[in-house]
Parts: structure tokens; sequence; C-alpha cells
């Protein structure tokens, strides 16, 4: 039987099938291979028996379309990945217009990690409610403006909720955004059985226990189904570790003009004949964006 895993915690994994949800483990076979931890994660589509009622054994795991990862140092050198979600689609990357103020530096960072596991993402500009429409435009408009989705949404008036609704039909996708954004309002307000905590309610007493929760995919129970992961590794989004050559490629407006430059290690920084520089004169590139790379390649290359 093909399954998908929700959830995975101390060897058990929790997997969604035709039969409902089975409580498995992993067969003596496919433990022998890796650590269990690394073996399925939430989003993995797995072969599962069934063995009584409510349990299962996870037989295969098949290979990942898609992987959200964290990389870490490992032994020897070498770089360890750390896989936090299997086959997501899209991750949503939710802000508010205000309350707490809007940082583009923080979404570029997003944006980043985002480019690098190679998936989509969609920016999601909650609390509309709270600000001019102009002034939020303005806030969003260079994202539009290099391409990438923006949603206009507010739990308050319901300004963009089916739009939000629509995007998260059938696909497997990953929110994340700094507490307080919106995040479980917009998702019970996009399914409102879900009843997820939100801030009032939560804040006081799941005081700091967000780093204990275990990360899990949500089913959605709208036409076309559809997942929603739940993360808590993604609030360290900040600290992943990118090869800094890499990261002039992560900056999607920054792609038609590689390659271009005088020294083929250019960092875009200082070198004379760089491609990307000049571009940001002609205003073909955000002066934002450039700055931000700058900033994060000085991050990357310190340390
Ligand atoms: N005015 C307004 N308030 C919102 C909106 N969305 C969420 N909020 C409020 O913002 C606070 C934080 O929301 P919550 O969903 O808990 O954020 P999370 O930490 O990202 O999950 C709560 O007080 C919500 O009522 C919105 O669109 N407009
Ligand atoms: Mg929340
Ligand atoms: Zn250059």
């Amino acid at each position: 039987m093909r399954g998908t895993v929700l959830r995975a915690q101390s060897g058990f994994f929790w997997v969604q099938t035709e039969n409902g949800l089975l409580e498995c483990r992993l067969r003596g076979r496919l433990k022998k291979e890796r650590q269990a931890t690394d073996i399925a994660v939430i989003g993995d589509a797995v072969e599962v028996v069934q063995v009584s009622p409510e349990q299962g054994a996870i037989e295969a795991v098949l290979p990942r379309q898609t992987r959200l990862a964290r990389r870490a140092a490992g032994t020897k050198g070498l770089w360890k990945e750390d896989v936090l979600v299997a086959n997501a689609d899209q991750v949503l990357l939710v802000f508010a217009c205000t309350a707490p103020d809007f940082h583009p530096r923080m979404l570029d960072r997003y944006l980043v990690i985002t480019a690098f596991n190679e998936l989509d993402a969609v920016i999601i500009a909650n609390k509309v409610d709270l600000v001019d429409p102009e002034r939020a435009r303005a806030l969003f408009a260079l994202y539009e403006r290099i391409g990438y989705p923006v949603l206009y949404t507010s739990v308050k008036t319901g300004q963009g909720i089916a739009e939000l609704r629509d995007r998260l039909a059938g696909r497997i996708s990953v929110v994340t955004g700094k507490s307080g954004v919106g995040k479980s309002s917009l998702l019970n307000a996009v399914q409102p059985d879900l009843g997820l905590a939100t801030s009032e309610v939560s804040s006081a007493i799941h005081k700091g226990r967000h780093t204990t929760t275990v990360a899990e995919l949500i089913p959605l129970s709208m036409p076309g189904g559809g997942y929603v992961a739940d993360t808590p590794g993604i609030r360290e989004i900040g600290l992943w570790r990118i090869p800094e050559d890499e990261l002039d490629w992560c900056f999607q407006e920054f792609q038609p003009v590689l390659g271009q430059c005088e020294f083929n290690n250019c960092t875009h920084d200082h070198e004379p004949g760089c491609a990307v520089h000049a571009a940001v004169k002609q205003g073909i590139i955000p002066c934002e964006r450039y700055e931000s790379y700058l900033k994060l390649h000085a991050e990357l290359a310190s340390g």
C-alpha cells in the first residue's frame, strides 16, 4: 500500500494511507541502511504493509521529488544534509504588512533558502487590513517585479483567502514566517476545523515550547486535498549554510547575467567588469536586493 508520512518521532512514523492513519515502524532491512531519522521524513511517499487495524511497517521509501534540507558541517569536513520535509511543492513565506514590521532582508534570506532547495516560493503579505492598500503594494512591489507571486491577505476581511485556498489545494506546502505574522490564523481561515491555536490563546501557555514541537504535515480536507507542513525547524532558517559561490544563483533576478562577469570567480562585490554590478547600475537588478546579496555574502564568507 502507498502512503504519505505525516509525522515522525522516535522511530515511529504516522502514515496516511487509503485505510486511514497507520502507526508504522521501519522494516529491519531499511533500518540497517542508515540512521532512522534520515530514512523517512514528513512528506515521504512510502510503501507500507498493514500489520493490524492501526499499525503497519514501512517497506520502502520512494525517491524524493524535492527536499527542504538544512546543511550542517559533518565529519571529515563533509557536509551533512538534514532533510526537514520531502516532496514539498512550495514554500509559503508569510509576512505581515505591519505588526510585526515587514523586514525585506528577512524575506531575502527565505528566498535564498527556497531557491537553494529548488522550491517554489509564494509570498504572503498578511494583515493588509491594517495598512493603506497602496502602502501594502509598495512594500512588496519589488518582489512582484522580480517575478515572485505575492498574495495580499487579511484574516479580518477575508481578502485573498479564497486564492490562498486554491494555492494550497492538492499540494504539499511548507508554511513559514516569524511568530505573530498570522500563519495559524490564515490556516484556520482556509480550513476552520483545523482549530490551530493563535497567539492570544497560545503565547502565554506555550511560551518557549515550539522548539520541542514535532514537525508534522496537516492534511487539508478541501477538494483536491493537500497538506501543510508545520515545521518548527524552519525557524532556524537563518543559520543554514549555503556555499558562498552558490549564493548569486539564489537571487533569481541575477541569473540572466551570471556567467557574463569578467572573472569567472567574480563575487560581484569589488571586481572590475562585473555584470551583476552593471545590471544594478542600469536598474535591472534592484539595489535593495544587491545590498542583501552583499550582506549575506559577507556573512557566509566570514564563517
Ligand atoms: N488585523 C489583523 N490581525 C491578524 C491577521 N491575521 C492574524 N492576525 C492577528 O495576529 C496575531 C497573531 O496571529 P497568529 O495566527 O497566532 O500568528 P502566527 O504566530 O504566525 O501563527 C493574532 O492576534 C491574530 O488575531 C490579519 O489579517 N489582520
Ligand atoms: Mg501560529
Ligand atoms: Zn560579478
